[in-house]
């Protein structure tokens, strides 16, 4: 599909990049299983002899069944690079991340490394970011105190009554790689990322939320055509 074709030429754009002997996080998404199954093929066809730290134990997965050679992040200590999938991009390179569910991983391994690549097709450019939903890792426990903090830090945001909804999948709760749940947050717009993103921080059942700030160096935008814009 063309949505296909532009994360496929993201994510050759973004393996480009990598050289040999760096130590890389690999993240989590579908543009993400592009940038592993041509990571895996250059590995293959150079030899480049990598450390890779995953996401998520699905990239974990996929990255293991490809033959890269996967340790966890504190066996490599820090990455060189992070190439990642997300789901807003504004023009600022802040991001929304955490539609796949694997936010907390992925920030942790983005706060691990000298650089940070994302990978996308154009729909994920914007212009502020907030139309899609954003994702708060919340713990289970205190879930329905957690809400009323969210709802009335929102409120003094001037963003009140917005649907804040337990994700499901499958039709059951939806349950992260550290068994915690995510609330989806419907916020349209959000004027101020950075007072939100704090407000977010320091609600004591709030594990990490999805406003990934000053963390993109660079982003790579594939298009239908197989083309590949670069936003710096
Ligand atoms: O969950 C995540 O953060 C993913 O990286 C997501 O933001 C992008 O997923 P996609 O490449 O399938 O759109």
């Amino acid at each position: 599909s063309p949505s296909d074709t532009a994360k496929d030429a993201a994510a050759r754009a973004a393996v480009a990049l990598v050289q040999d002997g760096m130590r890389l996080g690999l993240g989590t998404g579908s543009t993400a299983v592009f940038m592993v199954h041509r990571l895996a093929e250059r590995v293959r066809a150079e030899g480049l002899r990598l450390r890779c730290a995953a996401t998520s134990r699905a990239t974990c997965d996929l990255a293991g069944q490809l033959g890269l050679r996967i340790e966890e992040l504190d066996e490599i200590g820090w990455l060189d690079l992070t190439i990642d999938g997300a789901d807003e991009i504004d023009p600022d390179l802040n991001l929304i991340k955490g539609g796949g569910g694997a936010h907390l991983r992925e920030k942790i391994t983005a706060a691990a490394s000298d650089r940070m690549v994302v990978i996308a097709d154009p729909g994920k450019v914007v212009e502020t970011l907030g139309a899609f939903h954003l994702p708060v890792e919340v713990i289970p426990f205190g879930l329905e105190v957690t809400r009323v903090h969210i709802q009335r830090l929102l409120d003094s945001a001037g963003l009140s009554q917005r649907p804040m909804l337990l994700r499901q999948r499958d039709g059951v709760v939806f349950r992260t790689d550290e068994d915690n749940v995510i609330l989806d947050l419907s916020l349209d717009c959000i004027g101020d990322p950075a007072q939100l993103a704090r407000g977010l921080s320091a609600i004591p059942g709030v594990v990490e939320h999805g406003l990934f700030l000053n963390m993109c160096q660079l982003a790579l935008i594939g298009s239908p055509d197989g083309s590949v814009i670069e936003l710096t």
